[in-house]
């Protein structure tokens, strides 16, 4: 089996972060390690949340692991809270990666055309650090921007996605992805570059015109767990998206449908046939 180590917060209630990550990946068939970051009793977008940072217990937690020889085939990190953080996790990666291990970055800090209130431009620039040690980083258009420097463009063009997919690899990630990336009219997707082959790739599908707290978190859990489990990169952003867009669907469907989070749970059982059907198709 393969398994992976997943480095982020845990908001305690409302459906991001590790609470959306492990359950993915685990029904992806991929062993999960957790690295709980910080423990918050809801993610940010409820008011008087409390938050107990753990970035003193990583490097103790990891030394455990070191010490007891594990290690693990990729290494996915999402939400993370500061700049000392991200160095820590930086040396995490650096201790446990060898050739062989996939590291995917999802750079979480921002969207709409603004950096999420916790963080600001110093912040960015040392999620460009981590972005740098990557094989796979998938920041949205909004990220893209604060980790690249180019300006942000509601209306855009896909010559313009290219540019920063090419400044996102020339500053070291391997493979960026870019989400959120609508290149048609009611359409929306992902655009990646692979810099070793000089080959740009996307996906698109239909467009829900609505967003919901979370999806970002979904995508990237799928896109990670895709990639681990080696299944070509088309195939990969294609299971992520479709996941990520039948879920919204379904949580369209459900007139209860909580504010702060999306019904992914629903669509689990649709994941685990998907990935069936494409590791039929490739001959896995
Ligand atoms: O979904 C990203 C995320 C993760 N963790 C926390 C958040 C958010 C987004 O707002 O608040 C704590």
């Amino acid at each position: 089996m393969k398994t992976i180590l997943t480095i982020q917060d845990i908001s305690c209630f409302g459906k991001c972060s590790l609470t959306v990550a492990l359950p993915l990946l685990s029904s992806m068939g991929i062993e999960t390690a957790v690295l709980p970051t910080a423990v918050l009793s809801t993610h940010t977008l409820f008011k008087g949340f409390i938050c107990k940072d753990l970035s003193d217990q990583l490097r103790p937690i990891t030394d455990h692991w070191k010490h007891e020889g594990i290690s693990f085939d990729a290494i996915y990190t999402g939400y993370l809270g500061t700049e000392e953080e991200i160095d820590t996790v930086i040396h995490i990666i650096e201790e446990f990666r060898n050739e062989n291990t996939l590291v995917f970055v999802d750079p979480a800090m921002g969207d709409n055309g603004k950096l999420y209130p916790a963080f600001d431009r110093r912040y960015a620039r040392k999620n460009a650090d981590l972005c740098a040690i990557a094989d796979i980083a998938d920041p949205n258009i909004t990220e893209a921007c604060f980790l690249t420097g180019l300006p942000y463009k509601d209306h855009y063009t896909e010559e313009y996605i290219r540019e920063l997919l090419s400044v996102l690899a020339a500053i070291g990630t391997k493979t960026p992805i870019i989400t959120g990336v609508s290149l048609s009219e009611g359409k929306t997707g992902a655009m990646g570059y692979d810099s070793e082959k000089n080959e740009f790739f996307q996906y698109q599908n239909v467009r829900i015109p609505i967003s919901f707290h979370g999806t970002g978190d979904i995508f990237s859990s799928v896109l990670a767990g895709a990639f681990v489990l080696g299944l070509d990169r088309t195939c990969v952003l294609k299971t992520a998206a479709d996941y990520t867009a039948r879920t919204i669907a379904e949580t369209l469907k459900n007139p209860e449908n909580p504010w702060y989070g999306v019904d992914f749970e629903t669509t689990i059982p649709e994941l685990i046939d998907s990935l069936r059907q494409t590791k039929k198709q490739v001959g896995m």
